[in-house]
């Protein structure tokens, strides 16, 4: 399964020799430094190798600093001897930029892992980047506060890792993007600098907004070591439904009739055709995760309302189902609610799911694009019919799923019988082509990575890339941080 999809040639970079690797060892403790020498293959290869086993790199050390002044030191060093750094965190990215495309080494923040401040009354936390997601979730939920975004990876991805990748995730349509809500950041410059913009204001309109540059640039511009976020309170009441309907433009009624009905208790509406759902039903078989209609439907759509009144919410999720269902060509075939945390969590893992499901039954071809709502499903189709055409269908079979209320699709195509590079070929660069005369986006939340640095200017214009590649060359002239990615 293994495939180094970056076909850039190695930079002019130095290699690691012994006398840089005793420096490291030297400013970190020896036990801080992993290398070939002292572990095992496995464990250097969980820093190497992507998530889906698509990218592998050749690191030969891994560095695990603990603080700020530990990443400082590196990358001061780093620069100094022309040795190149990919900064990592929970190593969930989806478009191959946390790992080696060469024999960069790997910065790994997992050891910055500890929640330094929260401010009870306004909700503004100070974190370190390498703090995993679920655990500042909990965490704030111990003070009535939450982390205004949650993916199917928070067990793993790390805060400053959803920043660096401004992800976006299962509750963007209630609170937004991380560009909103991290306030702000203090990173390490490749040469060493720390940057203190850890600002914890709301309103501050002193000049340039220095965290933005670090917020979606995927450790191209400095490595992020602690944030400020703007924390919303945890609602007290939560209510799940699960809808099925019988075509994509039904699909799109029942986003609207929900905003119309639940407005401002509405915190998330997913939708996942069936084909996504079978691949979860498939996977997680055995595990209590099933499908919680009798019949089978094209379309399923999640809805998530969240209020501090439980009554007033449930209630109005109950006229929604009256006006969803009701009317002779109602939105909504069929739908449950569900009636306690169990059978919400069991609804949830059918969306949440798909992603793994699809990425473990062969290999996997992901696609994370923006659409105008009305063209969203039609990249599904056309490419189901483009892999019937090619009559790969049988084992190359495509799904689509997504966050219905940002217009984002994840499109992906798993060929059963393992990698295929006839799949490949079929889909790349048509749907990304497709994406851009569609007037969408390329990557509307994994990012670019080593994945997609030659289809940039398909969603950027040559002057927004010119601009890019000025800030890259002033903020790291050597360009060792994360070097192939983002830009080709
Ligand atoms: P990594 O994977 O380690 O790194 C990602 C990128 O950020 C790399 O380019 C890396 O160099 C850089 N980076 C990491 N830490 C730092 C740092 N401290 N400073 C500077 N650069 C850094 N994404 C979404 O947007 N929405 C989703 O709904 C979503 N769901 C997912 C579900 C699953 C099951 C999986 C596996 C992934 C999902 N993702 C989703 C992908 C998403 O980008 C990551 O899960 C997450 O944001 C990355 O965090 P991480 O700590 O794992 O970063
Ligand atoms: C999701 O929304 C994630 O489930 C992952 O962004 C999507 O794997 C994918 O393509
Ligand atoms: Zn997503």
């Amino acid at each position: 399964h293994v495939q180094t999809a970056s076909t850039a040639p190695r930079g002019r970079f130095a290699a690691l020799g012994s006398e840089e690797l005793r420096h490291l060892k030297q400013l970190l403790g020896p036990s801080n430094v992993l290398t070939p020498e002292e572990v095992e293959r496995e464990d250097l290869l969980r820093y190497n190798q992507d998530w889906m086993g698509k990218w592998e790199g050749r690191s030969s050390a891994i560095l695990k600093p603990a603080t700020t002044q530990e990443v400082s030191a590196i990358l001061k060093y780093a620069n100094e001897k022309n040795l190149a750094v990919v900064p990592q965190g929970g190593n969930t990215g989806l478009v191959g930029g946390s790992v080696p495309v060469h024999d960069e080494l790997v910065l790994s923040l997992l050891r910055m892992n500890q929640v330094e401040a929260l401010d009870t009354l306004s909700g503004i936390v100070t974190v370190e980047a390498g703090c995993v997601l679920e655990q500042l979730d909990q965490y704030l939920a111990k003070h009535g506060f939450m982390v205004p975004l949650d993916l199917g990876a928070k067990g793993t991805c790390t805060i400053g890792g959803n920043a660096a990748t401004n992800a976006g995730g299962l509750r963007y349509l209630r609170y937004g993007s991380l560009r909103g809500n991290v306030l702000g950041v203090e990173a390490v410059l490749a040469d060493g600098q720390v940057v203190d913009s850890l600002y914890a204001l709301r309103k501050d309109n002193t000049g340039y907004g220095l965290p933005q540059l670090f917020i979606g640039s995927e450790g191209t511009l400095g490595v992020i070591t602690k944030l400020t976020i703007l924390c919303p309170a945890r609602p007290k009441a939560v209510n799940i439904a699960f809808f099925a309907c019988s075509s994509f433009e039904h699909v799109q009624r029942t986003f609207s009739l929900a905003r119309q009905k639940l407005g401002e208790v509405l915190s998330a509406v997913e939708f996942c055709d069936r084909s996504a759902i079978d691949f979860v039903l498939k996977r997680e078989a055995g595990t209590g995760v099933r499908d919680p209609l009798e019949e089978t439907y094209p379309f399923y759509v999640l809805i998530e309302t969240s209020g501090s009144d439980g009554e007033h919410d449930s209630e109005k999720l109950h006229r929604f189902l009256e006006a969803a269902m009701s009317d002779g060509d109602a939105a909504v075939q069929d739908g449950v609610v569900a009636a306690d945390e169990t059978q919400a969590r069991a609804l949830w893992r059918l969306r949440e799911g798909v992603s793994d499901a699809m990425t473990t039954a062969g290999y996997v071809y992901k696609y994370d694009v923006s659409l105008p709502l009305p063209r969203m499903y039609e990249l599904v189709e056309e490419t189901r019919q483009k892999l019937q055409e090619a009559g790969v269908e049988a084992t190359a079979k495509a799904a689509g799923y997504g966050h219905l209320g940002d217009a984002n699709l994840h499109l992906n195509v798993t060929s059963l019988t393992g990698r295929d590079d006839k799949v490949l070929e079929l889909l790349e660069p048509w749907v990304f082509e497709w994406v851009s005369k569609a007037n969408g986006s390329i990557s509307a939340e994994h990012g670019i990575g080593q994945c997609k640095p030659h289809f940039l200017h398909l969603s950027k214009s040559e002057s927004a890339v010119a601009l890019m590649r000025t800030l890259k060359a002033t903020m790291d002239p050597k360009g060792i941080l994360n070097p192939y990615k983002v830009l080709a």
